[in-house]
């Protein structure tokens, strides 16, 4: 069993912040753990403007805290998220995620990230960019 708390992480390189200074990414499983997906606690900072394109992976996204909402690039659909409610991006959906306050947000994603993605693509993964 692997037990894991976020004073563990923060500080350490599962603790990362975009690039764009939007949010910040505490990435408690991830693809070295070996179980088939990845688990971050995401701050999303109170109104920003993200664009997110998860080409690869499956992303569900449980908002726990903060309210918001996120937007699907292709038919502009515009839904609210606050705490409660989950978002599946299960079409690898182009998206923007609109924070009205600071969100905290529980995400999982298949296949798991690695923690190179940072270094690669970096946060922002604009249209075309790839996690990996
Ligand atoms: C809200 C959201 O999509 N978070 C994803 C996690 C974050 N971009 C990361 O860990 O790279």
């Amino acid at each position: 069993m692997i037990v894991r708390s976020l004073e563990d992480i923060i500080g350490t390189e599962r603790d990362v912040k975009g690039e764009s200074g939007h949010w910040e990414s505490r990435r408690l499983i991830l693809n070295d753990d070996a179980v088939g997906f990845s688990l971050h606690d995401t701050v999303i900072h109170a109104g920003t403007e993200s664009l997110f394109w998860y080409k690869h992976h499956i992303e569900a996204v449980y908002c726990i805290e903060g309210e918001g909402e996120v937007e699907t690039l292709d038919d502009g659909r515009i839904y609210p998220i606050k705490a409660g409610t989950v978002y599946l991006l299960n079409a690898n959906d182009r998206h923007k995620l609109r924070a009205k306050t600071t969100m905290r947000m529980v995400c999982v994603f298949n296949p798991p990230v690695t923690g190179r993605e940072h270094h690669d693509a970096d946060g922002a993964y604009l249209p075309g960019a790839a996690m990996d």
